[in-house]
């Protein structure tokens, strides 16, 4: 990718200021190396310290690991908890009244819920779902707007020990379907819409849409009433969230779950074009989310956090449901889009808040820094003392920008690598002790054994970079696919490198200091956006087309997206010209956003009579990469088996 060049190149370093590292949870160096030494002397015991410290037990476990069914790990497997119980109850006695949750909708109102209302609210609805017969281990889809309303009925069905599967709300029919079929969820709970940048989301008709089409299981929707809009009904199957919570007892009794329960589903894209649907236990990753939440973003009783994520991706689960409730931190949820109604929304948010951590993704700073610096510069934003990014590489550039315009040299950021599969934060700089490299996500967390190396598993160093691995099983990485005990095993342990290793699917470098520096996937995933989506989801969307009788989708370097969605495609028709051409074009990309959702729109479609194949008849997928990025072909097209078809491909429709 174009920014690539510059990472190689990049050599300058920041610390942390004496402030900033005195104050911090983490900020002296003899501490961490104690944390260290410990994770490496005892691992596991390491693991079962923390375990006993941050989370509260229903019941004390015994045992703390269990590999004997390996890659299948169990952690703290004879222990009961509930995940709900330790993000809200046990908070009551001396944060009753401090805020959990500030909301801030599309059109600036302002809503605020402290723990003790919080509680109430989950407890409410938790009950209301057990009336609706949902209980331990049924499965529950919600496909909720960005409100208060979604958080609740994460927490809801993990009191209940119902396991949710939120899927994101740009997501079609179709997409929410396969996601309700493939987990067999009982229940659907959404909003009869969603207000986005002024923009009604009718939410309800899309589930509506995708139960016509199949989803046998569900029995019931309940739907929250968000807007003041008409919402078809099916009397029998729908039911109105504040219908079934007005009468509700005020206490909802904890399900006590055992540690390797499952607490959620999340989907996510792979290199089929199934996605995948990837199983959290409840402790494991509830630790994860904890401990990463207050010693990466350095959680101070008194500050207010705000995560840009929605809890349609993992981010808005461990960095908005879990980890700042379980800690019992302030946090900002916002309904809306950035840039809505200026691109000095953002910036207002935080001065309105007096936000103290940030936490956003590069894609969304990539596209404020075009608009200049006298945006952010209008407003107070010294209440800032951390800046977070995650979900794709940060450019240098990028990185520079949030560091001198909007942290004014003065916060530190952690750049986080981790995935939906890892649940819980692996590398990033801890804010109070690590130097930090622009474009860098610097260091391994302590007792997170990541690597990088060769494809026999040896470790290897130098720029050209290899495998990224985590070399011991740690409590917050997933524990299988959903359905799909085989596929966990074969995508994330395989066997060339010896079935021990968590191979994560990104390619990274080590530098002389043991930074890591992420290269990209290494798999047929695209990011863009930070959304992760498998080049084959969009290629079955395509030939799902009565008109597309072939398809191949790459990604190409978009500046602000990281990555943009570049589809070739061969027609069962006649190869199309001019108008015709272009109408095609924007009929295809429309069909991609209605198979799967905006997000995987394509940016550019190309029309040829055949796409680039070797002799046994592989797509050269490297050589349309370069085509998508229109460089001149340098490389060797001699096993094609059709070099003709170049040209056609290299022809853009504009
Ligand atoms: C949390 C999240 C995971 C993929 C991951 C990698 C990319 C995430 C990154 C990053 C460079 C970072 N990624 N954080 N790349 N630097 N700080 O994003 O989960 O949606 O599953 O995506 O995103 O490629 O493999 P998920």
């Amino acid at each position: 990718m174009q920014h690539f060049d510059s990472v190689l190149k990049e050599n300058r370093i920041f610390k942390p200021s004496d402030d900033f590292r005195q104050a911090a949870n983490i900020g002296q160096l003899e501490d961490y190396q104690n944390l260290w030494e410990f994770a490496d002397k005892d691992y596991l015991q390491y693991w079962a310290d923390l375990a006993r410290d941050l989370i509260s037990w229903k019941k004390p476990f015994m045992t703390i690991f269990d590999d004997s069914n390996a890659p299948f790990y169990k952690w703290f497997p004879d222990g009961k908890l509930n995940v709900s119980y330790n993000c809200l109850d046990r908070h009551l006695p001396d944060k009753g009244n401090k805020t959990a949750l500030i909301f801030e909708s599309d059109f600036g109102q302002v809503s605020s819920f402290s723990y003790a209302q919080l509680h109430n609210r989950v407890c409410r609805f938790g009950n209301a779902l057990r009336e609706l017969g949902i209980g331990k281990g049924d499965r529950v889809v919600i496909y909720m707007p960005m409100l208060v309303e979604a958080v609740i009925a994460m927490q809801a069905c993990a009191r209940i020990g119902a396991v949710h599967s939120v899927v994101f709300g740009g997501f079609s029919a179709g997409a929410l379907r396969d996601r309700i079929e493939d987990a067999g969820a009982k229940l659907v709970i959404t909003a009869n819409g969603g207000l986005r940048g002024g923009k009604i989301i009718p939410l309800k008709e899309t589930v509506d849409e995708a139960l016509d089409m199949g989803c046998p299981t569900v029995e019931n929707v309940v739907v929250y009433y968000r807007l003041n809009i008409d919402t078809a009904w099916r009397n029998g199957r729908d039911l109105w969230w504040h219908e079934l919570s007005k009468h509700q007892p005020e206490f909802c009794e904890p399900e006590w779950m055992n540690s390797e329960d499952p607490l959620f589903i999340l989907y996510t894209s792979g290199s089929t074009g199934k996605p995948k649907g990837i199983v959290h236990s409840s402790a494991g990753y509830l630790l994860g989310a904890i401990n990463t939440f207050r010693n990466v973003f350095d959680n101070k009783p008194n500050d207010v956090y705000w995560c840009t994520a929605d809890v349609g991706w993992i981010t808005g689960h461990s960095y908005v449901c879990y980890g700042p409730l379980a800690n019992g931190a302030t946090q900002v949820i916002y309904e809306g889009v950035p840039s809505y109604p200026d691109p000095g929304r953002i910036w207002r948010i935080i001065q309105r808040h007096k936000i103290n951590v940030f936490y956003t993704s590069p894609t969304l700073i990539r596209s404020l820094t075009r608009v200049g610096d006298w945006i952010p510069n209008k407003y107070d934003l010294s209440s800032l003392r951390l800046l977070g990014s995650v979900g794709e590489p940060i450019n240098p550039s990028a990185w520079m920008w949030l560091y001198e315009v909007i942290g004014k040299e003065r916060c530190p950021i952690v750049d986080t690598w981790w995935q939906t599969e890892t649940g819980s934060i692996m590398l990033s700089p801890l804010p109070g002790i690590n130097s930090m490299k622009p474009g860098s996500c610097a260091l391994p967390l302590p007792g997170i054994m990541a690597d990088v190396v060769d494809e026999t598993g040896q470790r290897i160093s130098g720029q050209s970079g290899g495998l990224l691995v985590i070399k011991r099983p740690f409590p917050s990485m997933l524990r299988t696919i959903w359905n799909d005990d085989k596929r966990y095993q074969a995508t994330y342990f395989p066997a060339e490198l010896g079935g021990k290793y968590y191979v994560a699917g990104d390619s990274a470098h080590r530098d002389e200091d043991g930074y890591f520096w992420i290269l990209g996937r290494t798999d047929d995933v695209l990011n863009v956006s930070g959304h992760r989506l498998g080049t084959m989801e969009i290629e079955s969307a395509l030939v799902a087309n009565p008109q597309v009788a072939e398809a191949a989708v790459v990604g190409r370097p978009d500046e602000i997206k990281g990555e943009a969605v570049v589809a070739f495609v061969v027609l069962n028709t006649a190869l199309p010209e001019g108008q015709e051409a272009r109408d095609l074009a924007e009929q295809l990309k429309q069909w991609v956003s209605k198979e799967i959702g905006k997000i995987a729109r394509p940016e550019d479609i190309r029309f040829a009579e055949n796409l680039p194949k070797t002799r046994s008849g592989k797509i050269m997928r490297r050589l349309l990469r370069s085509i998508a990025k229109n460089e001149v072909i340098t490389q060797d097209v001699s096993t094609l088996e059709n070099p003709q078809i170049i040209g056609q491909l290299q022809r853009q429709v504009l």
